[in-house]
């Protein structure tokens, strides 16, 4: 990709949201700071397949069943569904991911604050996890933002966040098809046909990541691909039902 149309994946995370620090975080990438401008945005109501896949690098760690009730807003809105969101963005420019993630500054705010005092991280909490007894058993970071850390990690997330169509067509930086099959989901599984329950997700001339629709098509053939089925799906299923 050219440098100068890299895009970076960023989530105001919901301890952002619960702490007004929403403003504050947009002001600290704007394009005035970093010279990024907008590819992107939309408030999400995350759901368990959409953050399973988005840190399917951590599954198996300590700390990967709290980060899921946390990017999922359960943690921070409980009872609250209307609260449970993020924002997602996606940004654009010259040394996207790089620049971010700079800003961003480092995973723990503990270490922000010794490490980098005014980044955003240094904003977060660490919140330690306690079994009944109150013995420490780990520890929990709200460091308000998700930045992608790679180009290619960058690329895999937007992916899997945003559909084509909601990027502008001049912005659109990884390969795209117009979709000629319908395709539904149900139960887990893609079908072809209609079947009572099923959701669509592609119709015909629809726009699609060129490397969705291969994983589509590797799917309904029982191959494997790199990309999983809920990969691809889960965006299409965001925000259509009211969460619990
Ligand atoms: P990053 O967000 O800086 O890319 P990752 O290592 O990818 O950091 O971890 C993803 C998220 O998981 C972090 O932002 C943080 O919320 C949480 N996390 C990472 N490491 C730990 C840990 O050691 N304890 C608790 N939470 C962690
Ligand atoms: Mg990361």
């Amino acid at each position: 990709m050219q440098e100068d149309t890299l895009q970076t994946l960023v989530l105001i995370k919901p301890d952002a949201m619960k702490n007004s620090l929403t403003g504050y975080v947009l002001s600290q990438i704007s394009e005035f700071h970093t010279g990024l401008i907008f590819a992107a945005t939309k408030v999400v109501h995350v759901t368990d397949m959409l953050a399973e896949e988005h840190y399917a690098e951590h599954k198996g760690k300590a700390f990967y069943p709290p980060l899921i009730e946390m990017i999922t807003g359960r943690l921070h809105f409980p009872g609250e569904p209307h609260k449970q969101r993020v924002i997602a963005i996606v940004y654009q420019g010259p040394n996207a991911v790089k620049k971010v993630r700079d800003v961003c500054g480092p995973t723990n705010p503990n270490n922000a604050r010794e490490e980098k005092p005014g980044c955003i991280r240094s904003l977060g909490a660490v919140i330690y996890l306690k079994d009944d007894a109150g013995n420490i058993i780990g520890d929990r970071m709200d460091n308000l933002i998700h930045a992608s850390a790679k180009p290619d990690e960058a690329e895999r997330e937007i992916k899997i966040w945003f559909r084509p169509e909601e990027i502008p067509a001049a912005m659109r930086a990884f390969p795209t098809v117009t979709c000629e099959d319908t395709f539904y989901f149900k139960d887990g599984k893609l079908t072809k046909k209609y079947e009572k329950g099923g959701i669509c997700v592609l119709a015909p001339g629809d726009v699609v990541w060129k490397s969705d629709l291969e994983a589509l098509r590797a799917a309904e053939q029982g191959k494997p691909s790199e990309t999983s089925l809920q990969a691809v799906v889960a965006k299409y299923l965001l925000n259509r039902e009211a969460g619990e």
